[in-house]
């Protein structure tokens, strides 16, 4: 078979042969997020889907510490995709999340990893717990901040999830706060609903979905 044309729309190349038959070639572009979290680069690949290929720093073999010394979310996710744009060249995404809870003035925000001990969920939630135990204001949310650095720029996109907080742990799913959350009109904590039901909306999810408007507009 002889090719005639070969033309690019979008991610795909199309390629018309001799005989007027069209192939499209698949061409994923490159997305390379800031983290060595497994988890979080196969949720994100998940979302995509196909027309996109997520790598991570793993894959890179970068394992510098990136010191995220930012004051916001916007910061931070800033910090960690600009670094990895400028050791790869790739368009790359950061994020950063957190809980915020208004009657704490926003706290932990972006401390909430490492609130009472570095990813100690069990004594992180056990301060916001005692902070909050006169508090009948239990409003809280949940943030993405992700933010997207390639040759046009930087691109940020925010995801929220408003809830209120309980006074006891519930629930054995999930990870971080998600035992003493409980979202909007719903009746159960993070931590007592299927995976799948976290991810339909979860601030995060939310974040990613607006990422995949922007690549896809
Ligand atoms: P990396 O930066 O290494 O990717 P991290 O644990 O710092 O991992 P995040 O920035 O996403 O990840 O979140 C910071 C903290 O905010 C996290 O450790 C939790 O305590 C809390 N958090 C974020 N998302 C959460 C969620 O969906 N459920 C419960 N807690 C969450």
């Amino acid at each position: 078979m002889q090719c005639s044309t070969i033309f690019l729309h979008g991610n795909t190349e199309f390629t018309i042969l001799k005989n007027n038959y069209t192939i499209f070639n698949h061409m994923a572009k490159e997305i390379l997020i800031a983290t060595h979290n497994q988890h979080k680069k196969e949720e994100i690949q998940q979302i995509l889907g196909g027309d996109f290929k997520v790598t991570s720093l793993t894959d890179y073999d970068i394992h510098d510490e990136i010191v995220e010394d930012g004051h916001t979310f916007h910061e931070n996710a800033l910090i960690k995709a600009k670094y990895c744009f400028e050791r790869t060249g790739k368009p790359s995404l950061g994020d950063d999340s957190g809980l915020v809870v208004e009657s704490l003035d926003g706290r932990p925000g972006i401390y909430s990893a490492r609130y009472a001990g570095n990813h100690d969920f069990a004594k992180n939630m056990a301060k916001v717990l005692e902070e909050l135990k006169d508090e009948e204001n239990r409003k809280a949310y949940f943030v993405t901040v992700m933010c997207l650095v390639d040759e046009s720029g930087e691109h940020y996109f925010e995801g929220r999830v408003y809830g209120n907080l309980i006074h006891e742990i519930r629930g054995e799913k999930g990870f971080g706060y998600d035992p003493i959350f409980v979202p909007e009109n719903h009746e159960v904590t993070f931590a007592q609903m299927k995976a799948e039901e976290k991810n339909q909306i979860s601030h995060r999810k939310q974040a990613i979905e607006k990422f995949l408007h922007f690549l896809n507009s």
